[in-house]
């Protein structure tokens, strides 16, 4: 599949439905993801801060077979990269200040990428604090951005655009108590012309059409639809 990235700068309201191999049993994804074609979800993503070895590969295969969404990496290390997906988001953490998760799993990476035709989308991953300490923020031994300070949050999405980079990822980590708040949403795409995505702690309609209507392009959801797999009732096409 071409021209993932086209798709997403052009649609607006485009909806990603997260998959974490480490959680997901493969078994189920013939049913999960039939639930998945019936919603009005645009893309599946693929990731988790911490997956065994092989096991994306095996899943995405999978999950290939029962649909023709998109499938987007969506990696927490370098052994998750698989060339049966369509894309990869390369994501930077321009919020942390960790040089492992700036550049250095991205030269590790470089080898494997080199033998896919997985479509490369540079990203500039941003963790915005959310009232806990996430997976990201414990793997990656990073710290998140206040989400008081806004400007802070808006300059370093501006910098990612300068430096290159395709998208901006607003992220409040998986399970977050709190999703990112329409003011940083709202403010960041007022700054960036590249597309926004926002993840973390989105459960039910009313903060995905909050994310929306802040400006947020693409939305990120996975525990919602590992923990109630009848809200993907309420986003049938
Ligand atoms: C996490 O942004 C994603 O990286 C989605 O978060 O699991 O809280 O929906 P949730």
């Amino acid at each position: 599949m071409r021209g993932v990235y086209q798709n997403i700068q052009t649609n607006t309201k485009q909806l990603a439905v997260l998959i974490d191999p480490d959680k997901f049993l493969v078994k189920n994804t013939a049913g999960f993801i039939e639930k998945v074609n019936r919603s009005i979800a645009t893309h599946i993503f693929v990731g988790g801060s911490i997956v065994d070895i092989d096991v994306t590969d095996i899943l995405v295969e999978e999950i290939k077979k029962h649909t023709q969404l998109p499938i987007v990496l969506f990696p927490g290390d370098v052994t998750q990269i698989t060339e049966k997906a369509d894309a990869i988001l390369f994501l930077s953490l321009i919020s942390g200040r960790n040089p492992e998760y700036l550049i250095g799993k991205h030269v590790k990476s470089v080898t494997k990428l080199r033998n896919t035709t997985l479509e490369v989308i540079s990203t500039g991953y941003i963790l915005i604090e959310s009232g806990k300490a996430t997976a990201v923020q414990q793997v990656t031994q990073t710290l998140p951005l206040e989400r008081g300070a806004i400007d802070n949050i808006v300059d370093t999405a501006k910098a990612a655009q300068l430096l290159g980079m395709k998208l901006i990822y607003l992220e409040a980590g998986s399970g977050a108590r709190v999703p990112v708040s329409q003011a940083i949403i709202a403010k960041v795409k007022q700054e960036v012309e590249v597309p926004v995505i926002v993840g973390g702690g989105i459960r039910n309609l009313k903060q995905l059409e909050n994310a929306y209507a802040s400006g947020a392009d693409l939305v990120v959801i996975g525990t919602a639809f590992e923990e109630d797999e009848f809200f993907f009732e309420a986003l049938k096409k």
